[in-house]
């Protein structure tokens, strides 16, 4: 794997790309978002995915780096969209020890009064483990970017260690089931059993309810039998890169 000073200089040639993956409505397959997904296209590894640069990045703080690289890309392409009058909701992965950072909030406030964009046009995803790990006052940050009107998702929902707490203490706005779940729908029936109360969960809640790491058509029949709105998955789209990205929003018209 890449080494930490390797990383430090695709961080200052700014090597680091935000790539896209829809998240869509499962019924009419329409555009109802997008992850961002951090690439780092290497000169000489080519494009390398997050198992091989986050660890480490996480571990030596070089993650803020990256975050603020990765969001600033996925404000510019916010800011080409709205110019032709097109709004994405764009999907941030927060890593836990950014929680630590009290200055996230502002900074994102101030990226949005910069370039004019709303709140409402971003949501930040964090893992349940992440949140906890986070000491209880650092969650503030997240209550300040509600306020904003930014979105909260938890991420992984289901897998590790549950925090049905935190989902009660936070002002998410959505929650994104694990894949796992939909990879042994077929295999273990007590997963519809899971998935089904996910669904009831969330419109309790209130929370939109994105299932994850959708492949299959089979496996799309059985989620809208089971009431699931919101879908990610390689049967709608890999992530994309910027281009790739745009070229689907084109034909999505
Ligand atoms: O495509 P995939 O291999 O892209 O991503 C693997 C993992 O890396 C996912 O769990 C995703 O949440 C995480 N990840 C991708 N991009 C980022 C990022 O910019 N920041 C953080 N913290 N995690 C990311
Ligand atoms: O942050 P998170 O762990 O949710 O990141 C999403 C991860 O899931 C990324 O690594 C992305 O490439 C991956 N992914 C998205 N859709 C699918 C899918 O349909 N199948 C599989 N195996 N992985 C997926
Ligand atoms: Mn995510
Ligand atoms: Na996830």
């Amino acid at each position: 794997p890449p080494t930490l000073e390797d990383i430090l200089r695709g961080l200052e040639q700014d090597e680091f790309e935000a790539w896209f993956q829809p998240k869509v409505h499962l019924r009419s397959g329409a555009l109802a978002g997008a992850e961002v997904l951090a690439r780092w296209r290497h000169p000489e590894r080519g494009v390398l995915l997050p198992g091989q640069f986050l660890p480490l990045m996480e571990s030596s703080g070089l993650i803020d780096r990256l975050f603020w690289q990765i969001f600033r890309q996925g404000l510019d392409l916010q800011r080409e969209l709205s110019g032709r009058g097109r709004r994405v909701n764009l999907a941030f992965n927060l890593a836990p020890r950014q929680l630590e950072d009290r200055e996230i909030a502002t900074r994102v406030g101030q990226a949005l009064e910069q370039t004019g964009l709303p709140g409402e046009g971003l949501t930040f995803e964090l893992t349940e483990t992440g949140l906890l790990e986070a000491p209880a006052a650092s969650l503030e940050s997240l209550v300040r970017l509600r306020l904003m009107g930014c979105g909260l998702a938890m991420d992984d929902f289901g897998a590790g260690y549950s925090s049905l707490d935190r989902l009660c203490e936070l002002p998410f706005s959505q929650v994104k089931l694990d894949s796992a779940f939909v990879r042994k729908l077929t295999t273990q029936p007590r997963t519809g059993a899971i998935i089904s109360g996910a669904v009831a969960l969330a419109e309790a809640m209130d929370l939109s309810l994105v299932v994850e790491g959708v492949e299959t058509t089979e496996q799309r029949e059985r989620l809208l039998a089971m009431g699931c709105d919101l879908a990610q998955g390689f049967l709608f789209a890999r992530p994309l890169d910027r281009e790739g990205f745009r070229n689907l929003l084109a034909t999505e018209r």
